[in-house]
């Protein structure tokens, strides 16, 4: 029988329920989700786990225990769910809310999570959860949705009990990741194409820099502001719509850094659009070469990556493709966070070695007296969100 520790350690008996949902990192095609553009990213093989059972108080409420955090929330079922503490609970509870607004019943529920998706990492550890709480309450519920439709109702958690108003990959992809593939995800019609990426000879290296990024602090916001003003000078629906050679036309129209974020993001869907084309011919130099470009232009025109991500992609440079490395670029958000390497499988060991090293000398100093650590892992491309055990479903009244 499949158990889950912390669950019977809390609650003295084993879960009815248990469900996995994974992080993910995105390959290429950042910040073009919320301007209608393709992304290209994957589930990782790290989890937000949930276990559960039915509670045995009368009470109707949630109570849900993340062993990372070391502490509980409680959420009253009584009425319709709002924003509380502790913080990390608003993902869950803006899930709860979503299912409370789709007319589901929702019973009292024990809950014991554990993540292993680092937090602040850039790896969507936030949409690890709401999938995995939305994932929960199908399963306990008997809800029956569509993959978008479950996607969406995560992504509304994340706008309204987060605050940040995300675009739709991060959700999609731990909601239909699928192993050995990456997820090109057309974000204006939703449809996705499984791009297989299984070739043993390459492995995609998430370079942690510890530098938590923290997406609620107002730039993501004004990055997304930003293309939503340059989309309607320019007179289209979003920067989906425009071309480089319009924009060249608009130059006078806007503002400089106007111009360098739709430069950006009009660069980066056509890259997206040819990195899945190399990585379906298993061309590893030119998907190199468009994720250092895709890194240069969020460094200098979309001014997002910061100095640590930076000193990773100049190492990934330095180590090139004769030590290993074929491309490197920051990976989500921004503003800290992680790298993605796409590198050969025989170097792996060397490679995480001299970045390591390098790191850790880049960041001496200014108050890291002995430099940062980075935590480096490679993941195969993972499945989506999964339903592990579920016993008898419950006849709700
Ligand atoms: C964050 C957001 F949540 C995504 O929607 C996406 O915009 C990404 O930043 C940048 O590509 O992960």
């Amino acid at each position: 029988m499949l158990k889950i520790p912390e669950f019977e350690n809390l609650y003295g008996r084993p879960p009815r329920w248990m469900v996995a949902a994974p992080g993910r990192v995105n390959v290429i095609g950042e910040h073009t989700d919320y301007n209608d553009g393709f992304v290209l990213p994957m589930a990782i093989e790290r989890y937000a786990v949930m276990a559960a059972d039915l509670s045995q108080s009368s009470a109707p409420r949630i109570f849900i225990h993340d062993s990372r955090a070391g502490d509980t929330a409680q959420i009253d079922l009584s009425k319709p769910v709002v924003k509380g503490n502790p913080r990390w609970s608003n993902y869950v509870r803006g899930v709860v809310a979503g299912f409370q607004n789709r007319g589901a019943t929702i019973p009292s529920l024990d809950v014991s999570l554990v993540s292993t998706v680092p937090l602040g990492g850039g790896l969507s550890s936030s949409a690890a959860l709401e999938v995995c709480a939305a994932t929960l309450l199908e399963a306990v519920t008997g809800t029956k949705m569509s993959a978008v439709e479950k996607a969406l109702l995560c992504q509304k958690a994340e706008h309204e009990f987060a605050g940040v108003p995300c675009g739709i990959m991060d959700q999609f992809v731990s909601v239909m990741g699928q192993k050995n593939h990456l997820l090109l995800l057309d974000c204006r019609s939703r449809q996705t194409e499984l791009v297989p990426m299984n070739d043993p000879s390459v492995a995609l290296l998430i370079i942690n820099t510890n530098v938590k990024h923290e997406l609620s602090g107002g730039e993501y916001a004004q990055r997304r502001a930003q293309c939503e003003t340059a989309a309607k000078i320019l007179g289209v629906h979003s920067l989906r719509d425009a071309t480089a050679d319009a924009l060249e036309r608009a130059r006078s129209k806007m503002d400089l850094s106007l111009f360098y974020r739709a430069r950006h993001v009009i660069g980066e869907i056509e890259r997206t659009v040819q990195a899945a084309e190399a990585i379906r011919a298993s061309d590893w130099p030119t998907v190199g070469d468009l994720m250092c470009e895709s890194h240069a232009s969020l460094r200098y025109h979309y001014e997002v990556s910061c100095k640590e991500l930076d000193s990773v992609v100049d190492m990934c440079k330095y180590i090139g493709i004769n030590g290993g490395v074929y491309g490197c670029r920051m990976t989500g958000g921004g503003f800290g966070g992680s790298c993605v390497a796409l590198v050969k499988v025989d170097a792996v060991d060397a490679i995480t070695k001299q970045i390591a090293t390098y790191y850790k000398i880049a960041t001496t100093g200014n108050g890291a007296q002995n430099g940062i650590e980075a935590t480096i892992f490679s993941s195969r491309p993972a499945d989506g969100a999964r339903i592990i055990r579920s016993e008898t479903p419950v006849l709700l009244a």
